[in-house]
């Protein structure tokens, strides 16, 4: 065990014999926990109230079947979930992720990361997730709709604009967000901000498409600018090619970074001339495409079969598409290459060798906890609006997300400094993020 104290690697045993098989569970619990050991030796009434106990265990868990007919009349049945992980500062609040990989264990380490995440924003609200293992991939709207309506009814007892307020996330978008609405709202008679990523014309607000690409690289800015860098002239790799990575191609190109590299999960393309975001929408949003469709936007460009966007010579590197998706081996090629900066747009797509890998050697890491929080302030910010029956101009999301952006880089960086560990913002963020949560779970007693 990785622990100083004899009290923690206690409770990191129990977390692993309690949640047998979910290593990527386990992995985020260890980070967290090896991040706010210097705060609980400060703080042994910590111990005593056994907040960090009552944190690592969700406040619900809900399980579910969901049947569906496909377009040959035949019987599909899926597995839903939903983690109520914290309510301590606010309504759960996290997205659905829809892709056959799911299970319990991702979906409870989605909703850990979601707690210190929605934290760190600033906004009243609490840690969740959920999902299926339903694949979207080359299913008919009928079919996609189908699964959605027979999900709702499910969730829909569970979820409301003041408890739980779901979103997307892998393989869930604004089609998909659409589907369950309609069905919440027949199901439930109520139309309110029950889901965020909701359509314009229904409740949905302007920049949340874009917010957390967006946010991604105001954060960057915001940190490179502390360390006397900026971003105009610097290259940057970015993996995945649907929500998060097309927004932050699209705002690395306004900043004056040009991003060579995109991926799906069977290839990888590298445009020397910089990645065209009107390209990469209309493959992946509009038509629903393979990345192989993109030679013919950008006949300059390559494109290869399966994982290789790590190889790229760049200063910044954006990792966008899923968990552990950077190893140690493709951590010492961008070091090798000369990398800056990586900073996450996806939820741990970074492997724990692989971080530990950059923060010896120099390069600034930010988690994506930190780094990704602009996908779901915007969503915080999109329940507001819903409240107020108001709809905000693209501008004032788009301002407010910067601001949060700029003000949560530095509350991490002041986290990491305070206990000692400068420039550490996986500390940094674990800790800040860590704080307010405990604050409020103390301040509401043992629930
Ligand atoms: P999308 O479904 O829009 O896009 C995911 C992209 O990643 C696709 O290009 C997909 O390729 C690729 N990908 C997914 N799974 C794998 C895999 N197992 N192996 C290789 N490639 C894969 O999802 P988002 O862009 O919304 O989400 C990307 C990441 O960002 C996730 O980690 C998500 O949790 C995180 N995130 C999302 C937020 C949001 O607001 N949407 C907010 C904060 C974080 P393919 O299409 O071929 O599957
Ligand atoms: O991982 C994430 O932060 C999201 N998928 C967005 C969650 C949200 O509620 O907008």
């Amino acid at each position: 065990m990785s622990f100083k104290s004899a009290y923690l690697n206690d409770l990191m045993e129990r977390v692993i014999k309690r949640n047998p098989g979910e290593s990527e569970f386990h992995q985020t619990v260890r980070e967290v926990l090896e991040s706010i050991e210097p705060v609980l030796e400060a703080r042994p009434d910590f111990v005593e109230s056994g907040v960090v106990e009552r944190m690592v265990e969700p406040e619900r868990i809900i399980k579910f079947r969901v049947p569906w007919l496909d377009d040959n009349g035949k019987v599909q049945v899926n597995r839903g979930f939903r983690i109520q992980f914290n309510s301590a500062i606010g309504p759960y609040k996290g997205g659905l992720r829809l892709h056959p990989s799911v299970n319990l264990g991702i979906i409870k380490f989605l909703g850990f990361e979601q707690i210190f995440k929605n934290s760190l924003t600033g906004l009243p609200i609490g840690g969740g997730k959920g999902g299926s293992d339903f694949d979207p991939k080359g299913k008919s709207d009928r079919e996609v709709m189908a699964f959605c309506q027979a999900f709702m009814s499910e969730l829909c007892k569970y979820i409301g604009a003041d408890t739980d307020v779901p979103a997307g996330d892998i393989g869930t978008g604004a089609r998909e967000i659409g589907y369950m609405f309609g069905q919440y709202k027949k199901l439930r008679g109520l139309f309110e901000g029950v889901l965020t990523g909701k359509g314009l014309s229904y409740g949905g607000s302007l920049a949340r498409t874009e917010a957390t690409g967006y946010g991604l690289l105001y954060l960057t800015e915001e940190m490179l600018k502390c360390h006397g860098e900026v971003m105009k002239g610097k290259t940057a790799a970015v993996s995945g090619a649907g929500n998060v990575a097309i927004y932050a191609i699209e705002k690395a190109e306004q900043m004056g970074v040009k991003p060579v590299t995109c991926s799906d999960s069977t290839g990888w393309v590298y445009d020397p001339d910089g990645i065209d975001a009107a390209a990469l929408k209309e493959i992946k949003e509009v038509k629903r495409q393979r990345l192989t469709e993109y030679k013919k936007y950008r006949q300059n460009s390559e494109y290869h079969e399966g994982k290789g966007v790590w190889t790229v010579k760049c200063d910044i590197a954006l990792p966008c598409a899923t968990q552990n998706e950077l190893d140690l081996e493709d951590a010492k090629m961008l070091a090798a290459n000369g990398v800056i900066a990586v900073c996450e747009g996806a939820n741990m797509p970074t492997t724990a060798e692989a971080t530990k890998y950059f923060q010896e050697n120099g390069v600034y890491f930010v988690p994506g906890k930190a780094a990704n929080a602009g996908g779901v302030a915007a969503s915080a910010l999109e329940m507001s609006q819903d409240s107020e029956r108001i709809a905000w101009s693209f501008e004032r999301v788009d301002t407010e997300l910067k601001k949060i952006m700029v003000r949560l880089y530095h509350n991490i960086d002041e986290a990491a400094k305070k206990y000692g560990f400068e420039g550490n913002y996986v500390v940094g963020a674990n800790i800040a993020g860590f704080e307010k949560v405990v604050d409020a779970m103390n301040a509401q007693g043992i629930v």
